[in-house]
């Protein structure tokens, strides 16, 4: 343990970080850059490539990291490869694979088993961290795997599109060891990533808990506000008025309705928590269920504007507004946009996308607009905040807007006018 918590503390450790997606490869640059010889691991040979070369390969566009990332190329701390024999002289090698979840809402660690498999005849030496988020009790099955004496720590991650590098920074860390020495090296090493945050020190069992919940505590939070989204609707109330003023009471901190979650957080983490239980969770599940059914809530708004506008569906083209599943992003991964799109098409709609940040989808939002017969706000991007509604009103065949962020605030005149959760 000495020798080893040494060259974490001298940075003379070799560190091989598997997996480099939005998770692995912020790390392997932040700890290359800090002067650890890093290694990348992949199974892409594109992705080797292109980090090997010093160029981003994310999707996300972040600040900082793709000029780190050639700078720590350049100057030999970062390198890449699909060969996992490069964990041979690992001191640390750091787990930051993909662990979605099935059809069947089952966790599905076809990437987490490879991985560890992979790197399983070098982990008698090395340090091992799983970054990647697991259901409870997981660290046993990979401490089996692995061997009885490993020295094992999960660190889940806390990061997200668009600001990685500042979470990675700044975001405080659960750091969970499998066993007290591998916690205390954990440890070490982010000392190493973070700066002037907390870094709290636990079991792995402890940290696989607060990962998942975390983020299903986040969903019931989302799940509430929906639902209060759904009483305003019901009652002929306003949702935006009432949420204000349910606020102004000490302790209440409701958060936004919208047409669903997604992302690929919040949508599976409850689910891994679950996974592990042998009781159901009913609050969470529940949660899930709101949410899941918004997209829904989202479509009938639109559908009941086209009606009032009396426009059949299969004679509407409608124009989606935000593809994004989080406003300011480029990520549309289990973007509520994907199904209320599906369920227009489903009606018989036409349907149009737009959104200034999702490439293939940016081009001119008058364009997106003319001669559609309806606009649905997806995505409170901040652009779509001031928009000059009178202005497309008159390049549009109809003048239905219907806003499932509250993001209008007042009905646009002469427009046929929804809002999700604003039932005046
Ligand atoms: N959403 C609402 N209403 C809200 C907040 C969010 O409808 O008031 C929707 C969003 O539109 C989106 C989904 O929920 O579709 C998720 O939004 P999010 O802000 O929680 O963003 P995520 O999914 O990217 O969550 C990540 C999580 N980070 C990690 O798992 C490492 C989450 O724990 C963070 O709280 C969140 O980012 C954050 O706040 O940045």
């Amino acid at each position: 343990m000495d020798e080893l918590k040494q060259r974490i503390g001298d940075k003379s450790a070799k560190v091989v970080v598997c997996g480099l997606g939005y998770i692995g490869l912020p790390l392997a640059i932040t700890l290359a850059s800090e002067g650890f010889r890093t290694w990348g691991l992949d199974v892409c040979e594109d992705r080797v490539g292109a980090v090997s070369a010093g160029d981003w390969p994310l999707w996300s566009q972040e600040p900082s990291l793709p000029t780190m990332l050639a700078r720590v190329v350049k100057s030999g701390h970062l390198d890449a490869t699909t060969d996992y024999a490069v964990c041979k002289d690992a001191d640390v090698i750091i787990v930051c694979v993909p662990t979605p979840i099935t059809e069947n809402k089952e966790p599905d660690y076809s990437a987490l088993w490879d991985a560890i498999s992979g790197i399983a005849e070098y982990a008698r030496r090395a340090l091992v961290i799983i970054e990647s988020t697991l259901a409870p009790m997981t660290c046993e099955d990979i401490a089996q795997m692995l061997w009885p004496g490993v020295r094992l720590a999960h660190c889940p991650e806390r990061v997200s599109p668009g600001a990685l590098l500042y979470n990675l920074r700044h975001m405080p860390r659960i750091v969970g060891g499998y066993t007290a020495e591998a916690g205390e090296l954990a440890a070490a090493l982010y000392l190493h990533v973070v700066k002037d945050t907390e870094l709290y020190i636990t079991d792995s069992l402890t940290a696989e808990i607060v990962k998942t919940f975390e983020n299903g505590y986040r969903d019931v939070q989302i799940a509430l506000a929906n639902e209060l989204a759904l009483i305003c609707q019901d009652l002929g109330a306003d949702v935006w008025e009432v949420r204000d003023l349910v606020n102004t009471c000490p302790g209440r901190d409701v958060l936004e309705p919208g047409p669903g979650v997604g992302g690929a957080c919040l949508t599976k983490d409850t689910w891994l928590l679950v996974s592990a239980l042998g009781q159901p969770a009913e609050l969470l599940m529940t949660a899930r269920a709101i949410n899941d059914t918004m997209p829904v809530v989202a479509v009938d708004l639109v559908l009941e504007a086209l009606r009032q506008a009396k426009i059949a569906p299969a004679n509407a083209t409608v124009t989606i507004l935000g593809v994004a599943y989080r406003a300011g992003t480029s990520d549309v991964r289990e973007s509520p946009a994907i199904q209320v799109m599906s369920r227009l098409i489903k009606a018989g709609c036409d349907v149009r996308f737009y959104d200034p940040h999702v490439d293939g989808y940016n081009g001119d939002i008058a364009e997106a607009l003319n001669e559609a017969d309806a606009a649905v706000i997806i995505t409170e991007h901040p652009e779509f905040e001031n928009l000059n509604w009178p202005g497309f009103g008159h390049i549009m065949r109809h003048k239905v807007l219907v806003d499932t962020r509250g993001i209008v605030q007042e009905a646009p005149g002469g427009f046929v006018f929804r809002g999700l959760g604003r039932g005046k």
